[in-house]
């Protein structure tokens, strides 16, 4: 890897303007209560790009009332299913029509490659609401077959008012996984963006007015955890939470949750995700794979494959050319299109990475490459590996959240098995055989909520996404993902002079 501005010159970086920095409140964009502000920086440089509303608890209760308005009296959860569908179709084409200066913004907010937000974060996120789009006139309840003479049914009802809480990795993707559906249900939101990316949230609610969606029900309050997001956890009336951040925070937020108006809670949190590659690999195929899975997004990514299972039969070769392509990887300015890795999101995120390869080099383990920050500034990281690697080792089971992978030998599939639970979470796993018996095997005895095989982040809208064990509860996505913004009420009538 070269360093921080490497991949050479030749490309421009663009003057980015940010056009919104309040809260965004019952359809406009407002200070905050205390006026106060925060700063959000620019990882490539560590500059700030812009001063933002710091919400508190007086803001996130000025957001909650709006949207109770929204819900219990306004038109939202009202209109049909089908309005509510055409209007989030509007919504996302009007992301579509700004998808340059989306990117833009989640790349200096975030340090994410700036072409794959161009191709893939934005457009999947519009992807993502006009299938929510799509599912708002199909939502319905079921006729009961009771054994009374009684008629019976279920109605599918919206939640009520929804907290969203969301993490700074996929500023875009992670906001449109929680209010598009919330939205096609027909709730009320009230969204925390995390204090590190607030930029493209609040371009969001813009344009959600701009499409239609009523004042009140998309509400956007930036600001800290501590105080906004603990607000949200805590209110007395938001009817449901889903957070997305630590593990950490998702048990205080679960805590606030019970000890306030017992709300339902989705928890999506971290994971130490194993990908196990066996003998009969394609060699190459799996070291792309792997490196793939390790280092996309600079290793931010809940999902990242980290904990590495080699076959012994291919373990040598496969450290070899692991290696080999993770040296080749250019890191360097998000906006450079040759380069493949950015910086890490802040100061905090880019120490935490350096104390674990430190760590790792304490524990025993062998670096084989990378384990240094590279660039005379910003937060860049170079692509690391490690070897000898041990199960109980903290660089095997915390989340390290960078790039930093960790490869493992193993002999029998019983072994690797148990190896590949060896850990308190449970949110993806990878297999890479061409061997169907193996794939089937393995895919049914680790317990982690998405496996892939032959593939990685094979994300798709309509495929439920989310943790088991330790990395939470609730699904994003797919209709399970709409599931959890609705709540079923049964409908009971005695039958009297009917013939069945
Ligand atoms: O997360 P936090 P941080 C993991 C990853 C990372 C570590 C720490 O390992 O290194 O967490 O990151 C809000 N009440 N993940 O500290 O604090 C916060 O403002 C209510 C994995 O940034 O959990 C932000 O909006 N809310 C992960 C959100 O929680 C609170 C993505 C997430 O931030 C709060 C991010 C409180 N008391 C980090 N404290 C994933 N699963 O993808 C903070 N927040």
């Amino acid at each position: 890897g070269s360093g921080g501005g490497g991949g050479g010159k030749g490309f421009e970086v663009p003057r980015v303007e940010v056009r919104f920095t309040k809260l965004f409140i019952n359809g406009n964009f407002v200070d905050a209560v205390s006026g106060k502000t925060f700063e959000t920086r620019d990882p490539r440089t560590g500059e700030v790009i812009a001063n933002i509303a710091e919400g508190d608890k007086a803001d996130v209760d000025l957001a909650v009332k709006a949207a109770r308005e929204a819900f219990d009296n306004g038109p939202w959860p009202r209109m049909t299913g089908y309005e509510r569908g055409r209007i989030l179709h509007k919504f996302a084409d009007l992301i579509d029509q700004h998808v340059e200066e989306l990117a833009m913004l989640d790349t200096v907010d975030a340090g994410k490659l700036f072409l794959v937000g161009k191709v893939r974060d934005i457009p999947g996120a519009a992807h993502l609401l006009r299938y929510y789009a799509g599912a708002a006139d199909k939502i319905h309840g079921e006729t009961l077959k009771m054994a009374q003479r009684m008629h019976g049914y279920t109605l599918k009802e919206p939640v009520g008012v929804v907290g969203h809480i969301v993490p700074w990795n996929y500023p875009t993707t992670m906001f449109f996984f929680k209010v598009s559906p919330a939205l096609a249900a027909g709730c009320a939101v009230v969204v925390k963006p995390a204090e590190q990316t607030p930029l493209s949230a609040l371009f969001y609610a813009h344009l959600a007015k701009e499409a239609g969606v009523p004042d009140g029900v998309l509400n956007v309050v930036t600001g800290f955890g501590p105080t906004a997001g603990a607000a949200v956890a805590s209110h007395m009336d938001v009817d449901k939470l889903s957070f997305t951040g630590s593990t950490e925070v998702g048990r205080l937020v679960m805590k606030a949750a019970a000890e306030s108006n017992l709300k339902s809670v989705s928890l999506e949190l971290g994971g130490k995700s194993p990908i196990v590659v066996f003998d009969d690999a394609d060699l190459d195929m799996a070291v792309n794979l792997v490196n793939f899975a390790t280092y996309t997004n600079k290793g931010e990514i809940c999902v990242a494959g980290t904990r590495i299972y080699v076959q012994e039969g291919i373990y040598d070769a496969f450290v070899k050319k692991a290696a080999e392509l993770a040296k080749k990887s250019v890191v360097g300015d998000p906006f450079n299109p040759r380069v493949n890795q950015g910086p890490q999101v802040d100061k905090d995120q880019y120490e935490k990475v350096l104390k674990y390869i430190d760590i790792g080099k304490r524990e025993g383990a062998t670096l084989v490459t990378g384990g240094k920050p590279c660039g005379d500034k910003g937060y860049y990281i170079e692509p690391t590996i490690f070897t000898d690697v041990k199960d109980g080792m903290a660089i095997a089971q915390d989340e390290i959240f960078g790039p930093v992978m960790a490869l493992m030998k193993f002999k029998t599939v019983e072994e690797v098995i148990q190896k590949a639970n060896n850990t308190r979470y449970g949110l993806a796993a990878g297999i890479v055989t061409k061997n169907i018996d193996i794939a089937n095997t393995v895919s049914r005895s680790i317990r982690a909520g998405a496996i892939w095989i032959n593939c990685y982040f094979a994300f798709d809208p309509d495929a439920p996404f989310g943790g088991y064990k330790m990395s939470g509860f609730g699904k994003d996505m797919g209709m399970d993902g709409l599931e959890k913004y609705l709540q079923t009420k049964t409908v009971v009538t005695p039958l009297y002079n009917t013939p069945w």
